[in-house]
């Protein structure tokens, strides 16, 4: 009989099912994938790389008698939906519905074993009713507040960004030049979560790289504020991580958004300088500001130094950020680098008030030029500096701002709050509030969303006075619906909570949580925020909502490059499972290369692992029962492989364990063992060959697999030159064998051996 992956596949995928129920007479396992946005070209073969490994861990821990909680949906608010919208008129809700039809069909020809009951969609009314549900909480609680802001704006996008989706000073979507616009937006108060996200990381298995990135997105510094009287009798306060180079402060720097620019204008004596350089600056990118460091002096002011009350020039500068700390900051050109640079630049002062080398000296050292505090540690001085004076306190500064959560958009969430003229903000409590239809995507332009021009929907009365109020017309961001979309598996269809608390103390947390590291700062910082705080109110009973999380790396396209429709380099895993088979497929993915490296594709490794395949379609099986040792290694291998991610390793020790028995043959009874291991990996040929129905993990025989490997020295004329692990009790004519193949050997083994010296299991030593 011929391998028919088309049937096989067919058959099992008809016939497995993986619905779950809480049972506390069982241990759970909740393994989850980052659900993905449905695109409109479908899945190629790089995207479930993610979701087969995820698979092989859910199969292998069911057998291991874990009541596994697999479920998969779909992340379908977001601008490509949108924008397709804009340019076709199709309704976004069409465009989704297709693009999550196709993505479900091609996840299920790969034999992914899902809990489809539990499919949720973040654009489901139902679904969004517990996003706006969760929004209210914060809203209540003050951690969503009004704002107007400059905030980053994309002018091809139209809308507004967080600070996590720009890029480079780029619109993460579309790669437009980010600008800065006042506008009026609601603000998600994660600052408030500032410490508690950076030290619950700690109790995190995660890549220590996303916890370094998490850490300093968050970025935690300490120092100290000091507060700087003008002569014009205003103060500006700002922060500084040195106290200790107060000393070698020669110039007080502002942002030029800083509040004080506008105010002291009149007072200058270069006023329209700085009106053109202020008009010159807004007009750039975060990124070209960044560029080359510019800046202008305000005549006519200057600022005390509160250490020694001396006299120093105010400038506006690019460089310095409005949006960290105070947006103002006292400049040391002899200890920092950005700051020696400007002074360069403009001839400005410079004081060295720590000693250790050449300037810019950014490292510790002994005081100089600096008063009373000459000679003591600069790491000392902090403190006593800040101890010393009145106007220089301690203080922390975080680098993380609070998350601009509205939309100037059509496609999002609604946020379901009333304007009321006599009330104020009014809570929409009647959720669902649905999206409208409109007659019109393209975004306002104005700063307001499409939704403003919906009379029928914007003008309502008010839940509290009854009087005419307004919708608010902003949406939500597309993290949205992604912050807390694993706690609804849990409990997909409830209607009276987002999550039934009995449930959710079962399942949660998710144990295994498998995406792209893209997401580092943006999705698993949010998740982690929203998390925490349904934890405070109490929906929720785990600190952190990802115990342990890996990315997979990218596979690459045959020409080395990313993947994508564009380039036409993309491979369709439709056209792969049509040719070779779901089993094969979901084999080469995992034994292309460690699992969180960037591999790239190539076809012929396919046609590899189905051959592998056929070679188990056809093995041989013999009478009686045979002890077969490295069945055993190959089980204790694979466990041990599937534990520690290394599925490739695990599929080729698979592959040694069939080519020796493509010679000898094996039992029935061990041939079953072997399918069980595969089943996790290839599940239809393996079950289609199983005569044992009962699917629980194999256990490896301590006798069989015990060492019967040593490690063998090897010397040239007594010298240790090599070491090679073999089979316990070759003789001394099949290690010599070995031994001279070796090259590391062979480079000392020149001219005829005199003689060899052999120690069973231990050594061999080449005279020559
Ligand atoms: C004086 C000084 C002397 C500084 C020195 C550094 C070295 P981190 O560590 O990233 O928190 N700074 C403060 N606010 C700023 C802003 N709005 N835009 C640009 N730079 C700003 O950085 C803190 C340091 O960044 C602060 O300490 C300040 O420069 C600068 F030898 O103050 B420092
Ligand atoms: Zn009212």
């Amino acid at each position: 009989m011929n391998y028919d992956h088309k049937f096989i596949e067919k058959k099992w995928q008809e016939r497995e099912s993986f619905e779950v129920e809480e049972d506390s007479t069982k241990p759970k396992f909740y393994c989850l994938d980052m659900f993905p946005y449905p695109s409109g070209v479908g899945l190629h073969v790089g995207h479930p790389r993610g979701y087969i490994a995820s698979d092989i861990v859910s199969r292998y821990k069911r057998m291991q008698g874990f009541n596994v909680l697999h479920p998969m949906g779909w992340d379908t608010f977001g601008l490509p939906a949108e924008n397709y919208a804009i340019k076709t008129g199709v309704h976004p809700k069409i465009t989704v519905a297709e693009n999550v039809a196709k993505f479900k069909a091609q996840l299920k020809q790969l034999g992914l074993s899902y809990n489809w009951s539990r499919e949720i969609n973040t654009t489901d009314p139902n679904y969004y009713k517990w996003t706006q549900w969760i929004f209210l909480r914060m809203f209540e609680q003050g951690l969503a507040y009004e704002q107007v802001l400059p905030i980053n704006w994309c002018p091809s996008c139209k809308t507004g960004l967080a600070n996590e989706e720009v890029v480079a000073g780029k619109c993460e979507r579309c790669g437009a030049n980010v600008t800065k616009k006042n506008i009026r937006q609601w603000v998600l108060k994660i600052t408030k979560y500032a410490d508690r996200l950076l030290e619950d990381l700690d109790l995190l298995d995660w890549p220590e790289k996303i916890k370094e990135m998490q850490r300093n997105w968050i970025g935690k510094s300490y120092g100290a504020d000091v507060l700087f009287k003008l002569n014009n009798g205003k103060e500006v306060k700002v922060f500084t991580t040195r106290p200790d180079t107060l000393f070698g402060v020669t110039l007080l720097i502002l942002s030029p958004e800083h509040p004080l620019v506008e105010s002291v204008l009149s007072e200058l004596d270069n006023k329209q300088d700085v009106i053109n350089y202020l008009e010159e600056t807004k007009n750039k990118s975060d990124i070209e500001r960044m560029e080359e460091k510019t800046g202008v002096p305000l005549s006519g002011l200057f600022a005390i130094n509160p250490v020694n009350g001396k006299q120093i020039p105010v400038w506006i500068a690019n460089y310095i950020l409005s949006s960290y700390g105070y947006g103002a900051i006292m400049s040391v050109p002899a200890h920092d680098q950005r700051d020696y640079e400007f002074a360069k630049k403009y001839d400005l002062e410079i004081i060295e008030v720590v000693s250790g080398g050449e300037l810019p000296y950014t490292g510790e050292g002994n005081l100089v030029n600096s008063g009373s505090f000459n000679g003591i540690k600069s790491s000392e001085a902090k403190d006593k500096i800040i101890k010393e004076f009145d106007s220089v306190t301690k203080s922390i500064n975080y680098k993380l701002r609070d998350w601009v959560f509205s939309r100037q958009r059509y496609w999002g969430e609604p946020i379901p709050l009333i304007h009321c003229e006599k009330c104020g903000i009014v809570p929409e409590e009647n959720i669902p509030l649905e999206l409208p239809e409109v007659e019109n995507y393209q975004p306002t332009g104005t700063g307001e969303s499409p939704l403003a021009a919906i009379k029928e929907w914007v003008n309502v009365k008010c839940p509290k006075c009854g009087g005419d109020a307004k919708r608010e017309t902003n949406t939500m961001p597309q993290w949205a619906g992604s912050c807390w979309y694993y706690l609804r598996f849990i409990d997909p269809d409830n209607d009276n909570a987002l999550v039934d608390p009995q449930k959710e103390k079962y399942f949660q947390p998710v144990d295994l949580y498998i995406g792209g590291s893209e997401h580092a700062v943006l999705h698993l910082l949010y998740a982690r925020f929203w998390h925490k705080f349904l934890y405070d109110i109490g929906v929720v009973s785990t600190k952190e909502p990802f115990l342990k999380l890996k990315n997979q790396g990218l596979i690459m396209a045959y020409d080395g490059q990313k993947m994508s429709k564009s380039k036409g380099n993309t491979v369709s895993p439709d056209e792969m499972i049509e040719k070779y088979g779901a089993d094969s497929l979901r084999l080469y993915e995992m034994f292309l290369g460690p699992f969180e490296e960037s591999v790239a594709w190539n076809d012929n490794g396919l046609i590899g692992t189905r051959r592998f395949l056929e070679k188990v379609w056809s093995i041989n099986l013999v009478e009686g029962n045979i002890e077969d040792r490295l069945l055993h290694q190959t089980i204790k291998k694979v466990t041990k492989d599937i534990e520690e991610f290394k599925f490739n390793t695990a599929i080729s020790s698979m592959m040694i364990l069939i080519n020796e028995w493509v010679k000898t043959g094996t039992s029935r009874e061990n041939f079953d063992l072997f399918l069980k291991l595969l089943y996790p990996f290839a599940p239809h040929i393996s079950q289609e060959l199983m005569k044992d129905s009962d699917l629980s993990w194999p256990q490896f025989s301590e006798f069989l697999v015990e060492d019967d490997v040593t490690t063998i020295a090897i010397q040239v004329n007594g010298k240790f030159r090599d070491s090679v692990q073999l089979a316990k009790g070759l003789n001394q004519q099949e290690v010599e064998n070995i031994v001279l193949e070796r090259e590391k050997v062979k480079k000392w083994v020149s001219g005829s051996i005199k003689k060899v010296v052999f120690i069973p299991d231990k050594l061999i030593n080449i005279l020559v």
